[in-house]
């Protein structure tokens, strides 16, 4: 089964298509770009951006909208973690958190699917702590940073151990196992 997945970024994609093998499930990615509300959760904005993409082309899709909230910055960057990103990048958010002890953090995940039977939502999140340092040179954004509980490496360093626990894996294989009926 395939499934069209509106995303300017790749990466989302592949680990997408890791979640989705065992279900059958295969992602195709469209680049529809759709404006980003703004909202505090991932939940709002994945939602409104699937409408937007199906009132566009008239065909089911989804669209996936992840944010890092940082406990010590009281959630902070959120739903604007792409804006923070392009702004002050990883950088930026380890000097905000220079001196700071409570380095928990998530990433929490949210994909909208809209169909011609409306939307439907699937979340997933992550706990972990943000790094003293970067490391590591796989994945993307706030990955070199991002140490997830129970875990001595970032996400960047292990992108298998990534695969496996991240918030997109999750609600990724929620979404597979609801629409392979699985
Ligand atoms: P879209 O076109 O799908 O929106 P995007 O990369 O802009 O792609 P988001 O708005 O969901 O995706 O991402 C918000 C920010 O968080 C952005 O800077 C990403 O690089 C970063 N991000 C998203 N998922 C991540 C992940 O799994 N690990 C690390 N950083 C991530």
């Amino acid at each position: 089964m395939k499934i069209r997945f509106a995303t300017s970024n790749p990466h989302k994609v592949a680990e997408a298509n890791e979640a989705g093998r065992e279900f059958g499930v295969e992602f195709e990615q469209i680049r529809v770009d759709y404006p980003e509300i703004r909202a505090e959760d991932v939940e709002d904005v994945a939602k409104d951006g699937a409408q937007y993409v199906f009132g566009k082309t008239k065909s089911a899709v989804i669209v996936e909208d992840t944010g890092l909230y940082i406990e010590a910055l009281n959630g902070f960057p959120g739903a604007f973690s792409a804006f923070v990103h392009r702004k002050i990048g990883s950088d930026g958010i380890l000097k905000l958190m220079d001196g700071v002890e409570n380095r928990a953090a998530k990433f929490r995940s949210a994909i909208g699917w809209r169909d011609e039977n409306g939307v439907k939502i699937f979340s997933g999140e992550v706990e972990g702590e943000i790094n003293s340092e970067k490391r590591g040179k796989e994945g993307f954004g706030y990955d070199p940073i991002f140490v997830p509980k129970g875990q001595k490496k970032t996400f960047a360093e292990d992108f298998r151990m990534k695969n496996k626990v991240s918030h997109r894996r999750q609600a990724f294989e929620k979404f597979c196992k609801w629409v392979a009926g699985a």
